[in-house]
């Protein structure tokens, strides 16, 4: 087996759709179309080939999420408490040594993401990595030892919702993406959205009209 094949099999890839957009007018965003396709659409097919296992983590429109052909896990606790809700509820159902979380809002995801976190991880012996996009951390980009569970179901029980200070309670490590930084660009807004698709149009048009990919 390759080292690339044996990465992937140990990494279960999460996409956090379970938010309720506020700033996108209450839309469920990972549904919204982006050149085309819904964003969780996006998302997806730059994931799918770089996990084992894949879930979309949703809490409404199940049934729409689930035509992308991959299991939906929602929250295991009610009241949208915010992505580490939706990071335990993955933890809970994968098998994998480790969990990779990505945001649904996020299409332009690069393929790297998960060996680069993972080299990390391993590098820096941290049961956390967390993308660094050069200007800030990227909390939602990020791979995680599933060992953790029990100490997030325990923050979690304890009313405690802040990313940031979980991360801060174990062995954490940066991963330096400064040389990818527009793989963060997510669309939280109907202007983001709108200036988004304009983008993409405008690069499909350069490149059809030089041939190019
Ligand atoms: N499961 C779950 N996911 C959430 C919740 N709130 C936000 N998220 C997800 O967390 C990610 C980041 O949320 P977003 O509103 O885009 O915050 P941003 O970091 O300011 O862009 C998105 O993928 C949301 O779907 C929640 O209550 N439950
Ligand atoms: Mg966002």
């Amino acid at each position: 087996m390759s080292l690339e094949a044996a990465v992937r099999g140990e990494i279960t890839g999460v996409i956090l759709a379970g938010g309720r957009a506020t700033r996108m007018g209450g839309e469920d965003k990972g549904l919204l179309r982006v050149a085309g396709r819904p964003m969780v659409e996006h998302v997806l097919r730059a994931l799918r080939p770089q996990v084992s296992d894949l879930f979309i983590n949703a809490n409404r429109n199940l049934v729409r999420y689930r035509e992308f052909g991959v299991p939906v896990v929602s929250d295991f606790i009610d009241g949208y408490c915010g992505p580490l809700a939706g990071m335990a509820s993955a933890m809970k159902v994968a098998r994998t040594a480790y969990l990779l979380t990505v945001p649904c809002d996020s299409p332009f995801l690069s393929a790297d993401l998960a060996a680069r976190l993972h080299r990390g991880l391993l590098r820096d012996g941290a049961r956390i990595a967390v993308a660094d996009s050069g200007e800030r951390l990227e909390p939602v980009f990020a791979l995680l030892d599933r060992t953790l569970l029990p100490s997030l179901l325990a923050y979690l029980e304890a009313g405690e919702r802040k990313i940031d200070r979980w991360y801060a309670q174990h062995p954490m490590t940066r991963v330096d993406f400064a040389d990818e930084p527009g793989m963060f660009h997510n669309l939280n807004t109907p202007e983001e959205l709108a200036a988004a698709e304009a983008t993409m149009q405008a690069r499909a048009a350069a490149s059809g009209r030089t041939g190019g990919e």
